[in-house]
C-alpha cells in the first residue's frame, strides 16, 4: 500500500499510526495538498491528503474511508473500533470531536494562511479556536488519570485521534500543558509507543 500525505496532516498522521498498530506493510509519498497541488489531485481529485492507494491500484481517500478499510483487513478483534453496540457509539462520538477539532483548528489556519492579510476576518478565526477549544476541553474531563487508554481499557482510534489534534493544537499555539493538562499528559504516553513516536513528522 501507499499512502500519500505527509504526518504533519493529523488526517494523514491517523492513517500513519493506525497502519503501524495494525503492522502492516506500506510505504509513504510525502505530499502536501498545499505544496504538492498537481501530484494531490492526481492521487485524489478532491486535492486533499491522505490518500491511499491499494496493491490492486484502488485508492482510497479520506481519514475515516481509509482507517474503515484497514479496520477490515485486521477484523473486529484487533480494530480499533468496535464493530458494533455502545462501545463503537462511544469511540466514534470522541473521534468525531476530534476530527471536528482538527477541522476547525485548520479552519483557522486557513482564514490567516490564505487570505491577505485585509481579508482575514479576526472573528471567525476565534470562533474556530473556541470550538476546538471547546471539543479538546470536553475530551480532557473525559482522561482517568492512571489509565493507559481513554476508553474500553485498550488504544482505540478515540486515543488515536485524541493525539493527533492535541498534537495540532499546539501547533496552533492552544497551550495543551496548562489548558489541558490531563490530555497533555495522555498524549506524552502514547508517545512513548513505537507507532504513535516513529510517525513523528
Ligand atoms: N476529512 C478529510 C480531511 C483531509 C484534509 O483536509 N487534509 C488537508 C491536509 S491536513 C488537505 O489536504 N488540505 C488541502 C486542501 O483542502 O486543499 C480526512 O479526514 O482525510
Amino acid at each position: 500500500m501507499l499512502l500519500i500525505g505527509v504526518n504533519r496532516s493529523p488526517y494523514t498522521r491517523r492513517v500513519a499510526i493506525t497502519l503501524e498498530v495494525y503492522g502492516l506493510p506500506y510505504e509513504q509519498r510525502d505530499l502536501s495538498g498545499f505544496g504538492n497541488r498537481a501530484d494531490v489531485r492526481a492521487a485524489n481529485p478532491l486535492g486533499r491528503i491522505p490518500a491511499l492507494v491499494l496493491d490492486n491500484g484502488e485508492t482510497l481517500v479520506d481519514s475515516a474511508a481509509i482507517i474503515d478499510h484497514l479496520d477490515e483487513i485486521v477484523g473486529p478483534d484487533r480494530a480499533l473500533t468496535p464493530t458494533a453496540g455502545a462501545d463503537r457509539r462511544a469511540v466514534l462520538r470522541l473521534a468525531a470531536l476530534m476530527m471536528g477539532a482538527c477541522d476547525k483548528g485548520l479552519h483557522a489556519a486557513y482564514e490567516r494562511n490564505h487570505h491577505p492579510p485585509e481579508k482575514v476576518h479576526e472573528p471567525w478565526i476565534d470562533d474556530c479556536m473556541a470550538q476546538m477549544r471547546n471539543a479538546l476541553a470536553a475530551v480532557e474531563t473525559m482522561v482517568e488519570p492512571g489509565q493507559d487508554y481513554l476508553l474500553l481499557g485498550r488504544l482505540t482510534q478515540a486515543d488515536v485521534t485524541a493525539f493527533i489534534a492535541e498534537r495540532l493544537a499546539r501547533g496552533l499555539m492552544i497551550n495543551t500543558a496548562s489548558e489541558m493538562p490531563r490530555l497533555h499528559a495522555h498524549c506524552r504516553k502514547l508517545l512513548q509507543q513505537e507507532a504513535f513516536r516513529s510517525t513523528e513528522p
